[in-house]
């Protein structure tokens, strides 16, 4: 058997996609199991860049067979778009597959997902306005509209005029907005279901039947352990779960079939919507790393925020996620910095944290306790081993193994795929 799993340490946009397109060269299979097309996952390969939100970062590698899994939520417009625009640079698509369980994205989510925003004022969540919250909202009030149920038109007339009757009545009242017209958004779906009936699938079977087969199945995350709905800063939060747990829920895996779990770690943190950040820097350090990181949403566009590593925040994503391995993504960045923090535990009213507490203003109050190592000049993006790292950036590498008890296995040096250092 050999199921592997890459999430996210911290709030997302760690490298996830670089380093599932990097596996993704020996897999038989890529899977994302949860969240939508909220995600931007990069992928630079011969000089190309390729930013992917619902198809999994394993697209590029013919072999690969890529799933959306049943956990995720899918707007069908957005994956029949992403599909086109790899045809379109003549790359084959004929491997990609989607889960009949997973949840459709209505236009009306995404409506809702702006209206909701709007209405919360300076409590906004800052989602990505992509309809994610509303669409899990539905499954879970169990008036969602799955993509198995595109396979029966008749089937899938009538759970629309169900469901958009109790969504529209929302709409009206709750919003004053004008409603969905039912035939309107009826024939919006007629092409799309032609388009994706081939490739409609019962992915628990076939991922199942793999890893018994002990063929390799990597199961990609997107966001990250402190964006999870139960474990991150909620509500601040998306509606999924980013983790380890999620992939047994989302793909429909028993835990027993993942022997890999893989942390991606960016050397500094980032946070890209509301909510507290611990560690964000306001000053001159912050722009700069925002700048040499390019630290853009890969989404929306939105300047992410940026701050020191906060090891207090990878422990919680090791303990949740059961880590096995530690990935270490964009550590070129920090150099030229003279001093480097990590954040070791959170000051809170004098009392010091090693874990995050749930209560969300104990959180807004934390004071990062910093250890503060000294930093490297070299432009380490050309090194290719270990041992050739600076011995500075070897220790800052290994306060990171010591703090989150976890091995590092690769060292991520730059943004193509052949920007690794490998530790066996
Ligand atoms: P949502 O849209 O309901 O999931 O938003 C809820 C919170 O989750 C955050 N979130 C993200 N954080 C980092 N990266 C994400 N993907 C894009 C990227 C984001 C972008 O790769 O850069 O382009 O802005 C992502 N998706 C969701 C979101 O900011 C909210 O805090
Ligand atoms: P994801 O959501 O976790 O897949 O990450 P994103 O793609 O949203 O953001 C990561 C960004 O960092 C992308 O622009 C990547 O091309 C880039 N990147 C990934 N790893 C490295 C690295 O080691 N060094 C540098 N400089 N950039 C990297
Ligand atoms: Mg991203």
């Amino acid at each position: 058997m050999s199921g592997y799993v890459v999430v996210g340490t911290q709030w997302g946009d760690e490298g996830k996609g670089k380093i599932v397109d990097v596996l993704g060269e020996k897999v038989d299979y890529v899977v994302r199991f949860q969240g939508g097309n909220n995600a931007g996952h990069t992928v630079i390969a011969n000089g190309e860049k390729t930013v992917l939100h619902l198809l999994p970062s394993g697209v590029l590698h013919k072999q690969a067979k890529c799933i959306i899994g049943p956990g995720v939520v899918v707007d069908p417009f957005v994956l029949l778009e992403e599909i086109k625009v790899l045809e379109d640079r003549g790359i084959d698509t004929s491997h990609i597959f989607l889960s009949d369980c997973a949840h459709l994205i209505m236009p009306y989510h995404i409506k809702l997902d702006e209206l909701q925003e709007e209405r919360k004022g300076d409590k906004k969540i800052g989602t990505t306005k992509r309809g994610i919250g509303p669409c899990y909202a539905d499954k879970y009030t169990r008036i969602g509209i799955r993509v198995g149920d595109l396979v029966d038109w008749n089937i899938f007339k009538e759970k629309l005029a169900d469901t958009l009757a109790i969504k529209n009545e929302q709409i009206v009242k709750l919003y004053d907005k004008e409603p969905y017209e039912y035939d309107e958004l009826l024939e919006k779906f007629r092409d799309v279901r032609e388009k994706l009936l081939p490739r409609i699938i019962d992915s628990v079977v076939e991922v199942n039947k793999a890893l018994d087969e002990h063929k390799f199945v990597l199961f990609e995350g997107a966001q990250a352990a402190m964006l999870d709905i139960n474990y991150g800063t909620y509500p601040y939060v998306t509606s999924s779960s980013p983790t380890s747990a999620g992939v047994c829920e989302g793909a429909g895996v028993s835990p027993k079939k993942l022997d890999r779990i893989v942390g991606i770690v960016k050397a500094y943190s980032t946070r890209v919507g509301e909510g507290p950040f611990v560690t964000e820097l306001f000053d001159e350090d912050g722009e700069t790393i925002r700048n040499k990181g390019n630290e853009f949403g890969a989404t929306t566009g939105r300047p992410r925020r940026c701050g020191w590593l906060d090891m207090n925040v990878v422990r919680h994503a090791a303990i949740i996620n059961g880590l096995t391995d530690l990935v270490i993504t964009k550590i070129d960045i920090l150099s030229g910095f003279k001093k480097l923090p990590i954040c070791v535990g959170y000051d809170i009213d004098g009392v010091m944290y090693e874990s995050i507490p749930a209560s969300l203003e104990k959180v807004y109050r934390a004071k990062p306790v910093y250890e503060v190592l000294d930093g490297w000049d070299e432009d380490i993006s050309t090194v290719r081993s270990y041992e050739e790292l600076p011995e500075n950036c070897k220790k800052y590498l290994k306060r990171i193994e010591e703090l989150a008890k976890t091995r590092i296995s690769i060292v991520s040096v730059g943004p193509d795929r052949t920007h690794n250092i490998y530790i066996n």
